[in-house]
């Protein structure tokens, strides 16, 4: 009797220790769950890609479309067996809030998400130059990223030493299947709705409306997709791009050879956007020197970078290529192999001595490969200046002033010459110019602030390279151009951007905050000229081309000085003209000068026209289409027929 009892008691407490397993057990999954959808939750919120109100209809299917996704991954998960699936959700927990934060970090930054390509692009030696900008880019909310994961790690340890319950492989199979069928539907239900390929690709519209889960695996699909491609382009492609060139029209002659024989020096300035130009803080001019030097130059006020996962190195590529920036990841680390149809080479045809000047590290954005491809004879780099004087950037990198001094000497200025500076000192996070002797008044110990120190010292030492020119007898036989590399202020910071132009923030006025300066000199020509015509970096080279009397026949650009009409296209597929912004993200459209929503279809076949310029650069660039064109280096040639 008594043993019988026993045996009872011990089935039940058995009973009972299992029933509180599987209790646990079913609590922590749906913490994973929630803990997941809250993070995504704030990701999407934090990166602005969504806004308030949070119960939207966008945001209710952003949010229906990503449970559909954390449902799918729930599922799959659930198949491990044992201990393994307890474990295979906590490094799912991990792995997920881990490239959450990153994401969250990346897209304040490059307005992007990450992607495989990215990935593959950092080298952990130069991470070690980014780390300030990095951490600046941390707020004390994405903690948030991290608070779950001592429970989640202590609840797992608990599940594993109190052992899991055994499924039974019919029942966890069918479990799974039903949560995985349940993650389907809400999320098909949702993505029928989305027109997401329309017109472009475009990963941020993909996050903003299905959400960020469901945009990387959409950038994986893709990667995988063009890496198992054929490299060949097919005869219907390489019709596209041929014909593409020879409809594109040459605009007009107008100052063509203006400039030739002359040098020419393009200078590329870091974060130099153009609000800073021609205005004043407490009485003092931020860039005095530029705009002194606008007063003689030719000075176009719309004109947009172009960059994406390059950054500093797609404002390279953008100028000198005239192609547009790579679709994930950097042009300057994917494409370091193709053949290219550049300014440089172009100037070499003509007898130029080409050099690259960049004081940093040769390695950083790959810049010692791809500046062969692109044809610069000579990369002085770091290892070339004497670093006597430090500003800016990380504190350790050489002043603008000291590297625009030495390198002049590096020049052999006897023969033509093209030379493509890039400067460094006023990189992101600007906290190296908190003391830096610029008043910036209501601005001080602000980022806009830092800023616009940053933006003085980049004058001051541009200045100090003008008067070098001009002693040297240099400045009157150059084509001396000047332009921005890309933004200077996150959009989640653009609440101080805003209040010093003295605007209310939306869309419309923050997209038309994304300009930076072009400015053209040379001797007498059309000195103090504004040219308001719309633009962005890929239309320098084909510019400065005409004016160096040079056929650009390959350019995607246009020539500011011939084009009719004036447009931009940005690598996320929105486009800015003279008269409206299409935005990609939220697929409106607006008047540029009154504001007015336009019916976007109305436009379509004009936006789909445009839009087709980044298909055929990516084509050209993915299939390293010029490869296939003879005599690359004679811009007589015609291109070849297939
Ligand atoms: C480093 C510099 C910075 O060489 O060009 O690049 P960024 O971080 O601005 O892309
Ligand atoms: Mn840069």
């Amino acid at each position: 009797m008594e043993i019988v009892t026993e045996t009872k008691v011990k089935t039940r407490n058995r009973i009972s220790t299992v029933n509180t397993v599987t209790f646990l057990e079913i609590v922590y999954w749906l913490a994973f769950i929630f803990s997941i959808m809250v993070k995504c939750f704030y990701f999407q919120f934090t990166t602005q890609l969504n806004k308030k109100p949070f119960f939207s209809y966008e945001n209710i299917c952003m949010l229906v479309a990503s449970s559909g996704i954390l449902l799918i991954i729930t599922g799959l998960v659930l198949l491990f067996t044992n201990r393994r699936r307890v474990i295979a959700l906590f490094v799912c927990d991990l792995f997920l809030s881990v490239l959450l934060m990153a994401d969250t970090n990346f897209y304040r930054y490059y307005y992007d998400i990450i992607t495989v390509p990215v990935v593959l692009q950092i080298d952990i030696k130069l991470l070690n130059s980014v780390d300030q900008s990095i951490m600046s880019l941390f707020n004390i909310k994405d903690i948030i990223y991290l608070l779950d994961i001592p429970a989640m790690l202590a609840g797992a340890v608990v599940l594993c030493k109190k052992g899991i319950k055994k499924m039974q492989i019919l029942k966890k199979a069918v479990i799974s299947l039903l949560i995985i069928v349940i993650g389907l539907t809400s999320f098909f239900i949702v993505y029928k709705k989305e027109d997401v390929y329309a017109f472009v690709y475009n990963s941020n519209y993909i996050a903003k409306n299905l959400g960020v889960l469901y945009s990387h695996l959409d950038t994986t699909r893709e990667f995988i997709n063009d890496t198992l491609e054929s490299k060949e382009l097919t005869y219907k492609e390489k019709e596209s791009v041929t014909s593409y060139f020879e409809e594109k029209q040459s605009a007009g002659s107008k100052y063509r050879g203006i400039a030739e024989g002359k040098n020419l020096i393009i200078v590329q300035v870091e974060a130099m956007q153009q609000f800073v130009i021609n205005r004043e803080v407490n009485g003092r001019e931020i860039t005095p020197n530029l705009n002194r030097l606008i007063k003689e130059s030719l000075y176009f006020d719309n004109f947009y970078f172009q960059v994406a996962g390059g950054n500093t190195s797609d404002a390279e590529f953008l100028c000198n290529n005239s192609l547009y920036p790579a679709k994930e990841g950097a042009a300057y680390i994917r494409f370091d192999e193709n053949t290219y149809y550049s300014l440089p080479k172009m100037l070499k045809e003509k007898g130029y001595k080409t050099y690259a000047l960049h004081a940093f590290s040769a390695e950083f954005w790959n810049r010692t490969k791809m500046y062969k491809a692109v044809g610069f004879d000579e990369f002085i780099n770091s290892d070339d200046y004497v670093m006597d004087d430090f500003m800016g950037w990380e504190g350790n990198a050489l002043s603008d002033e000291s590297f625009f001094r030495q390198s002049l000497d590096k020049i052999d200025t006897e023969k033509p010459f093209y030379s493509f500076f890039i400067t460094l000192s006023s990189h992101h996070p600007f906290n190296a110019f908190e003391d830096y002797e610029f008043d910036a008044g209501e601005y001080e110990g602000t980022y806009l602030g830092n800023f616009i120190k940053a933006a003085n010292y980049a004058d001051y030492a541009l200045g100090k390279f003008i008067q070098d020119l001009k002693d040297r007898g240099l400045y009157d036989n150059t084509l001396l151009v000047i332009y921005g590399d890309h933004s200077a202020v996150p959009k989640h910071l653009a609440h101080e951007l805003m209040s010093f132009v003295g605007t209310e923030y939306s869309d419309l006025e923050w997209t038309k905050l994304q300009k930076v300066p072009l400015i053209i000199h040379y001797d007498g020509f059309m000195n103090g000229e504004v040219k308001s015509i719309t633009g962005g970096q890929i239309d320098i080279l084909p510019t400065v081309a005409n004016l160096m009397g040079i056929d650009a026949p390959y350019a995607l650009g246009k020539d500011l000085l011939n084009a009719e009409k004036g447009y931009v296209i940005l690598r996320n597929g929105s486009i800015i003209t003279d008269d409206y912004v299409y935005l990609n993200n939220t697929r409106e459209m607006y008047d540029i000068k009154t504001g007015e929503s336009l019916d976007k279809n109305e436009y379509k076949d004009e936006i789909s026209l445009l839009l087709n310029e980044l298909n055929i650069s990516d084509m050209i660039l993915e299939n390293d289409f010029f490869r296939y064109i003879n005599n690359i280096l004679n811009c007589d040639e015609k291109i070849v027929k297939y």
